[in-house]
């Protein structure tokens, strides 16, 4: 029988700050429907995707904060697209800040969901790689506080078996650590899905931005290639209260070709037939990883953070 499923990525465009939710909901419903039209039974959409990309901002006052987070998955606002999804008998991703009581504690992580297609969430991740700072940087234009509004994701990278495929997730910044693919790799993922917010210009590193581009489908597509497995990065792209977000949503193939490709920074549907039967051809071969990896000598990657020079 085949594996072949058809996968959308949902890039949208910009969510102004006072885009309410039913709105964002209501834009994230009809690519939905497009995809579905297009034979998509998966759909990927981006990181935070139901409200503007808030890190950019220094904020102080905890309401205003956490006006950007979701207390409840589904809540009144969301519960639309999963009855929709649920109703076309489509699955998806969708990134969200997520506001948790755990253990008497409130905590907020950037958090991406896998919901069936029987509208359950059956896979949740919190983001891993934050990037940033925590502090005020009042001298430029745009933060990036990611380090300041979540906490580090707590579940590290699982992968499910849903929909006759296993599916693992990551989001954004994620995408740029090796780490990332391979825990997931171990778990013989076949599709790993993202959704990203990439400003250009980048506070961290400005010398690189006209390889913004570059280095998201590099990321993408050395991840891809090395595990063996799909890869569906989605954006929220265009100039979004008044910065810039790379767009080029992609699909990516075992092989570690683009099949996909977004054209435009807004609302876009890209889709690919994914025969998920093609990671197997790596798999066994060159990435067969019980063949050939060398855990002894990889006890630095789990034993060290950050560079240290050779003694001496
Ligand atoms: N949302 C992100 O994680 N963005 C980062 C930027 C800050 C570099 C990214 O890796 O795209």
């Amino acid at each position: 029988m085949s594996r072949t499923l058809i996968v959308a990525a949902a890039q949208t465009g910009p969510v102004a700050r006072g885009d309410s939710r039913p709105a964002v909901v209501r834009r994230l419903i009809a690519l939905l429907r497009e995809a579905h039209g297009r034979g998509a039974r998966l759909v990927v959409f981006p990181e935070l995707a139901l409200t503007t990309f808030f890190p950019r901002w220094w904020m102080e006052d905890a309401a205003e904060i956490d006006s950007f987070f979701e207390r409840e998955m589904p809540g009144p606002e969301t519960r639309p697209l999963f009855e929709e999804a649920q109703r076309l008998g489509v699955g998806f991703y969708l990134g969200y800040a997520e506001l948790a009581e755990q253990a008497g504690r409130t905590r907020r992580f950037n958090t991406a969901i896998l919901v069936d297609r029987a509208g359950r969430i059956v896979g949740r991740y919190r983001k891993v790689h934050l990037p940033g700072h925590r502090d005020h940087l009042p001298d430029r234009p745009y933060q990036h506080l990611e380090k300041k509004y979540f906490e580090p994701g707590d579940l590290g990278f699982p992968v499910w078996r849903s929909m006759n495929a296993n599916i693992g997730m990551c989001i954004c910044n994620d995408r740029r650590w090796p780490e990332t693919y391979r825990v997931m790799g171990l778990q013989d993922v076949e599709l790993v899905l993202l959704g990203y917010n990439t400003p250009i210009p980048s506070v961290m590193t400005p010398q690189y931005d006209h390889l913004a581009a570059f280095h998201n489908h590099l990321s993408l597509q050395a991840g891809a290639y090395q595990n063996a497995c799909f890869v569906v990065g989605t954006a929220k792209a265009g100039q979004e209260e008044g910065s810039n977000l790379l767009a080029g949503s992609c699909i990516i193939a075992p092989s570690g070709e683009i099949v996909a490709l977004a054209a435009s920074k807004g609302d876009e549907v890209i889709t690919a037939a994914c025969d998920l039967d093609l990671c197997a051809i790596n798999k066994r071969t060159t990435f067969n990883f019980a063949a050939h990896r060398r855990v002894e000598h990889y006890r630095l990657i789990t034993e060290r953070t950050g560079a240290a020079p050779p003694a001496g």
